[in-house]
């Protein structure tokens, strides 16, 4: 059985004072009222990291992780937060290459392989992204697409390394559009992932890989996304930034 995940990605929202009240209103909704055993985890923006994870203190099932992190592990990079800064904060996972990051700052598949390798070098667990635009979807060539992506990030990886990553399916037409994949179009990219990833590890290594859905996860649609044989849980963006949505969403794991 796969760790059932729900991460919530704020992206650049919430002053600090909101960033807070929601972290404390989800955890106490967490612990009254969630009976599974779903791990949780908030991605919040780098000022936050530290204040949310001192907020949680010792909580066993929520966890703090950061968005973005650089290639590089150290040097005149203004602006950029390394995989060893995130370590020595004791952040233990990064989003890395979701399709904004993508879209807006030009990521490709050679550069987050990098970031990859530096995040595990650095003992961070990588959530890393992938997904077709809309284009690629009308075409029928997504799942080339995003088993090219997957290939070019994390195939030259070991099994022990890969077994460290989180992979995320994020049909980008999905993301903060409202439209969500259905439930049959999740379960199929992400049983293709799965099989992508035992071509290369062998099925035992594919079948410990957990692998999230993202795009318009919200309170109705969470429970039958999250029940798919090879969905283990979701990246959930606008749904995570309201504590109650966001409590039904985790619900559904
Ligand atoms: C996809 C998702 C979170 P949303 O980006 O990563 O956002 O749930 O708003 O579509």
């Amino acid at each position: 059985m796969r760790q059932k995940i729900v991460a919530g990605n704020w992206k650049m929202n919430k002053t600090l004072e909101e960033a807070n009240i929601l972290a404390s209103e989800v955890t106490g909704m967490v612990a009254d009222e969630v009976k599974g055993d779903a791990k949780v985890i908030f991605c919040v923006p780098f000022p936050y990291l530290l204040p949310i994870k001192n907020q949680l203190g010792n909580n066993t099932r929520i966890f703090v992780g950061a968005q973005n992190c650089s290639e590089h592990e150290s040097g005149a990079y203004t602006g950029e937060v390394s995989a060893p800064m995130l370590k020595s904060m004791g952040i233990p996972y990064v989003i890395l290459g979701h399709s904004e990051r993508r879209q807006y700052f030009g990521e490709d598949g050679k550069l987050l392989a990098k970031k990859v390798d530096v995040a595990l070098k650095h003992g961070l667990s990588p959530i890393f992204c992938c997904g077709e635009p809309l284009e690629v979807r009308e075409a029928n060539t997504h799942e080339a697409l995003v088993k090219k992506q997957v290939e070019e990030s994390l195939f030259h990886l070991d099994a022990d390394a890969l077994k460290k990553v989180v992979v995320a399916y994020e049909p980008v037409w999905a993301i903060g559009t409202g439209k969500t994949a259905s439930a049959q179009q999740a379960q199929d990219m992400h049983a293709v992932i799965r099989t992508h990833l035992a071509s290369k590890y062998g099925q035992a290594v594919a079948d410990t890989i957990i692998i999230l859905y993202g795009g318009s996860v919200n309170a109705a649609n969470a429970k039958e996304l999250f029940s798919c044989p090879d969905v283990d849980g979701g990246l959930v963006g606008g749904a995570s930034l309201k504590s109650r949505d966001f409590t039904e969403v985790i619900k559904g794991a």
